[in-house]
């Protein structure tokens, strides 16, 4: 693939689910050495270091069980700047931190899509459909909420206004296996794209990843691809907080970064829900390393011939 500025910007969010851990995910993504297996592909890489939220207070949710509200508008408001600030000048890299970071990089890439004229797309890899508000979770989790946030789902009052709503239709959502009710209502009612294990097993990963990405092109779409953690199966990837068995193998994942690669459509990406705390001497980490540079370029074995179509 052609060289590509990589800029990783460390997210230590870990306000957005109770278990604690995920703060160290950007450490753990430089440990098992993120930034040298982009270089030795061919790619240029900046590390613009780790952020911290902006400070905010808000008054109580109504949801008493919405947890750390005002720490999550903050990381909202501080990763939606920091998005908008740094796509212009490569392909950002978001290192998580847990699911609640897409709140802030999603509607920061979505914005800079609207402002650079292209239409934006979102690719989710994910046990779960991550759709809620913070009325309809039971958790309180707002790392169960993203995706209900960049659509423009009501219930998110005292975070940023979404200046760029994501359409449900340019949203592809691959892995699923955990979806509670609300949010299957509220996938009921429109037309994402949603690839459920029960999917994968009867028609395979490649199909359906190959449909949406021919949507992608066809409109010459900026696509964002949110890769959490869970989306592959707990025996490969032990070092999330929500385990969910029966996931993506290892060679799912690579044929879905290698797809990406080739469709040359991807303009962001999100690591999340690493929690370095909970992995098996760093074999998640690195994992997650060796899928992202997948997505990057790196190949077995070329065939000039060989593409996603
Ligand atoms: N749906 C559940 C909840 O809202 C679990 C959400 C878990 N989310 C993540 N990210 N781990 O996908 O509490
Ligand atoms: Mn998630
Ligand atoms: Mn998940
Ligand atoms: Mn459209």
């Amino acid at each position: 693939m052609k060289q590509t500025h990589c800029i990783l910007i460390g997210a230590p969010v870990d306000c957005g689910k109770r278990r604690r851990g995920c703060l160290m995910g950007p450490d753990a993504y430089r440990t098992a050495g993120l930034a040298e297996a982009i270089t030795a592909l061919g790619h240029t890489v900046e590390d613009r270091g780790n952020l911290t939220p902006d400070s905010v207070t808000v008054p109580d949710h109504p949801n008493p069980a919405v947890y750390k509200l005002a720490e999550n508008i903050g990381w909202t408001q501080t990763l939606a700047q920091a998005a908008r600030d740094a796509a212009p000048h490569g392909l950002p890299i978001f290192l998580g931190g847990d699911h609640a970071l897409a709140l802030g990089t999603v509607a920061g890439m979505a914005a800079h899509a609207q402002t650079a004229g292209r239409p934006f797309f979102a690719l989710w890899l994910d046990a779960h459909s991550d759709i809620h508000t913070p009325n309809t979770t039971d958790s309180g989790n707002l790392h169960g909420t993203p995706v209900g946030y960049v659509i423009g789902r009501d219930g998110f009052d005292g975070f940023p206004p979404v200046t760029a709503k994501v359409d449900p239709a340019h949203i592809c959502m691959i892995g699923l296996r955990s979806v509670d009710g609300p949010e299957h209502a509220a996938l009921l009612d429109m037309d994402v794209d949603v690839v459920d294990m029960r999917r994968i097993d009867e028609e395979g990963i490649r199909a359906p990843l190959a449909a949406f990405l021919d949507r992608v092109a066809a409109v010459d779409g900026m696509l964002h691809v949110s890769l959490d953690v869970d989306f592959l199966d707990p025996s490969v990837a032990p070092a999330v907080g929500t385990t969910v068995p029966g996931g993506a193998t290892v060679r799912e994942g690579h044929l879905v970064m290698e797809m990406l690669c080739d469709s040359g459509s991807v303009t962001s990406l999100d690591l999340v829900e690493l929690n370095p705390f909970l992995d098996d001497r760093g074999k998640t980490a690195s994992l997650m390393v060796d899928l992202t540079a997948s997505l990057l370029g790196r190949r077995v074995f070329d065939r000039p011939t060989r593409s996603h179509g």
